[in-house]
């Protein structure tokens, strides 16, 4: 009797019981702890063993990455200088791990620290020779025996 009890447990607990965090007829199967993790909506959770971590973009921190390190477009993290540059508006991207600049006429690059070239683009036709008057302005001078207005 008390063996039949004693293998009774035995079989249950051959058959029922894993070590924490594995399920699976075998135990084999890590269960995936991410659905209920707390990771911030930003960041990527990575599945352990009765556990999970979470990876931060590069402005977030903290073990669930909910402690924002601040908008990349605040001046005070780019030497109190404007991140874009010439009078180019700065946007975080929605996870705020980044930002773009909308750059006003006439200038270009990442931080609109680029003076457009509007002669870059080879407009002047018939071999005319481009020259750059100023922001985003331009003229052509001709060759003899062409004429700008046709
Ligand atoms: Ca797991």
């Amino acid at each position: 009797m008390i063996i039949g009890q004693y293998l009774n447990w035995v079989v249950f607990v051959w058959f029922s019981v894993c070590p924490v965090g594995f399920t699976g007829d075998y135990c084999q199967v890590n269960i995936d702890d991410c659905p209920s993790a707390l990771c911030h909506h930003y960041s990527t959770c990575i599945d352990l063993i009765n556990n999970y971590s979470c990876s931060c973009g590069p402005r977030w921190t903290g073990r669930l990455c909910d402690n924002f390190l601040g908008s990349l477009c605040n001046k005070t993290i780019n030497n109190n200088t404007d991140v874009c540059k010439n009078g180019g508006l700065c946007f975080d991207t929605d996870d705020k791990n980044n930002y773009t600049c909308t750059c006003a006429d006439g200038f270009t690059g990442r931080n609109c620290e680029l003076e457009f070239d509007p002669c870059v683009s080879s407009p002047c036709e018939q071999g005319g020779t481009c020259s750059k008057l100023g922001l985003g302005d331009f003229k052509c001078d001709c060759p003899k025996g062409e004429s700008l207005i046709k």
